[in-house]
């Protein structure tokens, strides 16, 4: 007899605010740093002249036609949404008193609508964007300023939906600053380590008061942090290449350690002694950390591998984030290597790390469907990646780990992160709209929509 998943697993997908919603300026809205960045997480920060336009202004369109899109969620038998509140609806510019009622209203319709489908939001507070205000009047997440701003912001959230939003996250893969600093702390590329990381530390006290804010507000609520699931292989049994693979995950799982385990690991005070980063840590600071997360959360698309010898990742890299590629996998489109049994690996390896709660909430293949003569999408290369991943983590249970849930990335078509691209879609459906705005933005069923029904009907039983 098939496996299945437990009672109670949340079943959905996943979404971020900046990538469906469109309407950047509708209804108060203040511009984001994702607004500026036009060409997504990678681009530049461009000024936006009237006129001009960005894919995403528009995005799908999901601020007018959500209650389309929750009851398509709801076929598929979703429990779960995962969605961000864009901070720049709720505090345009982000350091006013008051928020702004236009944008609160909207995220209540949005939640009433899932309440209606019995689907549970799980919503980020803060996914690749933060008022564009803060970076231009207060130099982003380096003032520590800031973490007063957000602290504000999440209260003001955790207030108004107290009653409907029972599961939180802090940052959207918190980790990404090392890589796009810009995107995830609001500082411009070329930015000192010494810079970055203490931006870094600003957000980790911002994550801590959020968890202690949520705690204090919504005592049944729990509230998770978000890692890039960076999992690395050694390119060979050399110990040094071992070792180096060590060190690789622990940019990552540093952040990860920090959220969960309430203080800065000792191997990262070494790498800021070894490379002069002096940061400034208040008291209060070190006793905000001791607020953890109740759960962890995570994204996972890829794996790669580590090389200590310099000449070889010179050689080899190419996978996005400088990874060497595994000569053992295959690759998306988009050069992303697919490793299912990794997935059973980084949740084995996180489980025993933290004996905390896991939570997958990103996962998915981008890919540049084509209708066929009917207008149809015949996604069996999605089917057979999400399958492969699920088989993995039914496994990954079995041995143990305790996973919430799991909310596939984009379960709708949507503007892809890293390069602002319409052509690389993620979704069970189909979503009419080419990269320059055209499009009658109609939403369509593709193959994938009816797979991924089975298996939440059958709590995974057909995998
Ligand atoms: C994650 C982000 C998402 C998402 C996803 C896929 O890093 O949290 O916002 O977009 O990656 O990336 P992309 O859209 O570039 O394919």
């Amino acid at each position: 007899m098939n496996k299945t998943f437990p009672d109670g697993f949340l079943w959905g997908g996943a979404l971020a605010a900046n990538q469906v919603e469109g309407a950047y300026l509708t209804d108060g809205k203040g511009l984001s740093t994702s607004d500026v960045m036009p060409d997504g997480v990678f681009g530049q920060v461009r000024e936006r002249t009237p006129g001009d336009f960005s894919i995403k202004d528009v995005a799908i369109d999901f601020y007018h036609r959500y209650p389309e899109d929750i009851a398509l969620f709801a076929e598929m038998g979703f429990s779960c949404l995962r969605v961000s509140i864009a901070w720049t609806r709720i505090f345009p510019q982000g350091d006013e008193q008051e928020p702004n009622e236009a944008g609160l209203a909207w995220y209540d319709r949005l939640f009433d609508e899932l309440a209606r489908h019995n689907i549970q939001p799980l919503v980020t507070l803060s996914h690749y964007e933060m008022p564009w205000a803060l970076v231009e009047n207060y130099g982003g997440w380096g003032n520590r300023k800031v973490i007063a701003f957000f602290e504000r912001y999440a209260r003001t959230v955790f207030n108004r939906y107290r009653d409907k939003v029972k599961l939180w996250l802090t940052f959207n893969e918190i980790n990404m600053s090392l890589h796009a600093p810009m995107t995830g702390v609001g500082l411009p590329e070329g930015s000192s380590r010494t810079a970055v990381y203490q931006a870094i530390h600003h957000q980790l006290v911002a994550s801590g008061l959020a968890v202690k804010a949520c705690h204090e507000l919504i005592p049944d609520a729990r509230i998770g942090n978000m890692l890039l699931g960076g999992l690395t292989y050694p390119l060979s049994s050399k110990p040094e290449d071992v070792f180096a693979t060590l060190q690789d995950n622990r940019s990552w799982q540093f952040f990860g350690d920090v959220q969960c385990r309430g203080a800065y690991p000792g191997y990262m005070q070494r790498y800021f002694r070894e490379h002069d980063i002096s940061l400034q840590i208040l008291p209060e600071d070190l006793a905000t950390l001791r607020h953890t997360v109740d759960f962890i959360s995570f994204s996972y698309y890829m794996t790669g591998c580590v090389t200590a010898d310099p000449a070889l990742v010179e050689k080899l890299r190419g996978n996005i984030l400088d990874m060497v590629p595994n000569p053992h996998l295959a690759s998306s489109e988009w050069g992303w290597q697919i490793d299912p049994l990794g997935l059973r690996t980084l949740l084995n390896t996180l489980w025993d790390r933290y004996q905390k709660p896991l939570f997958i909430v990103e996962n998915g293949l981008g890919a540049n469907d084509q209708p066929d003569a009917d207008g149809q999408i015949h996604d069996d290369y999605r089917i057979s990646y999400l399958n492969d991943h699920l088989v993995q983590v039914r496994e990954a249970i079995d041995d143990g780990v305790e996973l919430m849930g799991y909310t596939s990335w984009g379960p709708i078509d949507l503007i892809s992160a890293s390069k602002a691209e319409v052509s690389k879609r993620y979704g069970f459906i189909y979503v009419d709209l080419n990269q320059d705005g055209s499009g009658t933005l109609n939403r369509s069923r593709k193959d994938s929509f009816w797979w991924y029904q089975q298996v939440i009907k059958t709590h995974g039983g057909t995998l």
